[in-house]
């Protein structure tokens, strides 16, 4: 199995996971200005969207969205999934969530085009979304005492807030400090040169 991967970018999200599970991984970086991945191959030649994260299952399917790619991981990782007949939707739910919803709303963080203003309303919509998550949160994880592919995507979330100065309510920030005690993170951190 390949992860195609740039350093700190969402992607670290699904190689925090492959850790959590022990699934075996080899990791292929992705230079995302250039589209070419650390070998010199055309990365849009596997991935045409261009972006990352990809990963190539032992069959060769290739699995891309960070929505799917996580979903992928806690299913065949056996990862804890939040509990009850609504179980999986609630794990799929917040998936999207954080992937419409605060992911994207970090795009004019990287958008070198971006307004001061566009970034101001982008930072208030994030502290909006995290806000509503840390008025929620009860336990240690998102769904409670056991770590979830959510977490990672979350906590990459938290990353972003930090680099760009944003600030995260204290429960998420304790999350935050709780996640980078966690074993596969520190590895998948050390992996990206992000330690
Ligand atoms: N819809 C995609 C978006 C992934 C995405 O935004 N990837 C970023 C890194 S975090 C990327 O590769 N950007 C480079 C580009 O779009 O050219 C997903 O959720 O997986």
């Amino acid at each position: 199995m390949k992860l195609y991967y740039a350093p700190g970018a969402c992607s670290l999200a699904g190689h925090i996971s492959l850790h959590e599970a022990a699934i075996d991984v080899e990791l292929v970086k992705v230079d995302l200005k250039t589209k070419q991945t650390e070998d010199g191959e055309d990365y849009k030649l596997l991935n045409p969207k261009g972006y990352v994260p990809a990963l190539v299952l032992d069959g060769g399917q290739i699995l891309t969205e960070n929505v799917a790619v996580l979903a992928w991981i806690s299913q065949h990782g056996r990862l804890a999934e939040p509990v009850g007949e609504l179980g999986s939707y609630r794990l799929l739910e917040m998936l999207a969530f954080i992937s419409t919803e605060l992911h994207k709303a970090f795009k004019p963080f990287f958008s070198p085009e971006a307004s001061d203003e566009e970034k101001s309303r982008a930072g208030n919509a994030i502290a909006g979304r995290l806000t509503y998550l840390a008025q929620r949160w009860q336990g240690d994880y998102l769904f409670g005492p056991e770590f979830s592919v959510a977490d990672a995507y979350l906590f990459v979330m938290l990353l972003w807030a930090e680099k760009n100065g944003l600030a995260a309510p204290g429960p998420l920030r304790d999350f935050g400090e709780r996640m980078k005690q966690r074993p596969a993170v520190q590895l998948a951190l050390r992996h990206e040169g992000l330690a």
